[in-house]
């Protein structure tokens, strides 16, 4: 055996072995036993698939746990003697110039076998978890046609998938060496070039074409432009949901406006103007500081001498640390960012109050009555159109159900425009779940939290019903003083109601 084929051997083993540890693994997360399951896969395709929450394995799983890690290490441990027995054999032969095995031939069977296994194991995991990746009863609209999609660019990856496995093994092992057979020399075919770049080039455009065709199907749909708008908000790590108000318009917003109390930093004057007020203190009590630092040094000193004379080590230590931060700059470094940032802030607020036009049309009172809730009602058959924020990083707004998924990016808006065509209790009474619900998730890993990201959306089957719904929820600023100007006499009554500050 000369060092090319003896190269080429390890490379056809390598892989062999790499998708003998997958088969042979897969089992192992196929299971409700890891607790990284199939299911976790709807998390992230287009499936409606159904989350259960991870459950504690029974003694039988783990029993079943055990059997398949002792397969898969006795598999571990036969491939490794395969490749010795191959070492011994090509010593052999280097030995005594016998041949002991044909490489070409062996490799020609595992690849065979590989096939099998393969193929039989690519149906099974069909046959098992298929379910999770189902694709068929959407609740909106437009999820006839993603499903179609999906159905379609499925079973053409699945059959072009298994037609190139067969070719891939079937040929080496029809063509294997044969004492005596000579290989055709076939350098090059154009006209089977250009077919098999021709075929799949038509197939993938007809694919973009048809996915293009379908999306502003989607976003373009007639009944768009007449479909309720409510803003959805995402933030790490929730969403909220903002509703008009009486007036039926959202009101302005700017991110300088986030506040504690004004978590959407919605342009209402009087929370507006107290935040104002808070960052100007921010600004005073740090400049304070950074003008103050010998004094907080001598502080320090004190405190860790109080600490030492009651033995307290602790304490002692944590002054200690803050002493060495003021000494090397870099408390001064922290508070004058702080400064900076809050200065910059107050500076950016200054510039809409500057311009008159500007700060009329900004703070109009549109958003004084705005609602901001979390759940999200919604009625079907009636259009809606989801419009996005997200406060802090990229979030994926993500409800399988609805097939809706859209980025939400800092700084910009995106929006997505669905009918509900099944409510909530009609989809309850489909899935024989009383508990059912909708959410909307984050579909992007976005923090710690991420996993926990979710709103609920309710789908209400009469106006009346959302009517009811709407009239229960208060604007988020009842007390605002212009809005108290600018409202009937039916909605000032809420003002005696308590304030509903949405919180983070
Ligand atoms: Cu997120």
């Amino acid at each position: 055996m000369n060092s090319t084929v003896r190269k080429n051997l390890v490379r056809a083993l390598t892989s062999v072995f790499i998708l003998s540890l997958i088969y042979v693994a897969e089992p192992l997360f196929s299971y409700n036993i890891l607790p990284f399951n199939a299911q976790h896969a709807s998390w992230f395709g287009v499936g409606g698939g159904e989350f259960t929450p991870y459950q504690e394995p029974t003694p039988y799983d783990t029993v079943r746990t055990q059997v398949l890690w002792m397969i898969f290490i006795a598999f571990v441990l036969l491939i490794t003697v395969i490749a010795y027995v191959f070492d011994i054999a090509h010593f052999t032969y280097k030995i005594t110039g016998k041949k002991v095995a044909d490489v070409n031939k062996v490799s020609a069977w595992i690849g065979l076998i590989v096939l099998i296994v393969g193929v039989y194991y690519s149906f099974w995991e069909l046959a098992a978890q298929g379910k999770y990746a189902k694709v068929t009863n959407p609740s909106a609209e437009h999820g006839f046609v993603l499903d179609n999609m999906f159905m379609f660019t499925f079973v053409l990856t699945f059959a072009v998938f298994i037609i190139t496995e067969i070719l891939l093994f079937v040929f080496p092992f029809i063509y294997r060496t044969k004492e005596g057979r000579k290989a055709y020399y076939y350098p090059e075919n154009n006209k089977l070039e250009i077919f098999w770049t021709a075929v799949p080039f038509l197939v993938l455009l007809f694919m973009v074409f048809r996915g293009n065709a379908a999306w502003k199907d989607i976003v373009y749909h007639p009944e768009a432009k007449q479909a309720q708008e409510i803003e959805v908000f995402s933030y790490q790590f929730g969403w909220s949901a903002r509703y008009p108000g009486n007036d039926g318009k959202l009101g302005a917003y700017s991110f300088n406006y986030i506040s504690g109390t004004n978590p959407l930093g919605l342009a209402v004057e009087s929370e507006v103007a107290s935040f104002k007020e808070e960052l100007k203190k921010d600004t005073a009590n740090f400049s304070f500081k950074l003008t103050h630092i010998k004094q907080y040094l001598g502080d320090l000193n004190t405190q860790l001498e109080g600490y030492l004379n009651v033995a307290d080590f602790k304490g002692a230590k944590d002054t200690r640390k803050e002493i060495e931060r003021v000494k090397s700059g870099e408390y001064a470094d922290e508070m004058a960012l702080m400064l900076r940032r809050r200065t910059k802030q107050l500076e950016r607020m200054a510039l809409v109050e500057s311009d008159k036009k500007q700060f009329e049309k900004t703070f109009n009172g549109d958003a004084n009555d705005d609602l901001v809730v979390k759940e999200i009602v919604i009625q079907k058959g009636k259009p809606v159109r989801f419009k996005f924020r997200s406060r802090d990083v990229i979030h994926s707004a993500y409800s399988p159900d609805f097939r809706l998924q859209m980025n939400t990016v800092p700084g910009m808006s995106t929006y997505f425009v669905f009918t509900p065509i099944k409510s909530t209790k009609e989809a309850r009474a489909e899935k024989k779940d009383d508990e059912f619900n909708y959410y909307m998730y984050c579909n992007k890993v976005c923090g710690q939290a991420h996993f926990n990201m979710k709103i609920k959306i309710t789908v209400v089957e009469t106006e009346a019903e959302y009517n009811d719904w709407i009239k229960q929820q208060k604007p988020a600023f009842v007390n605002s003083s212009i809005q108290s100007s600018k409202v009937d006499s039916k909605m000032a009554k809420t003002e005696s109601i308590k304030i509903n500050s949405p919180s983070i």
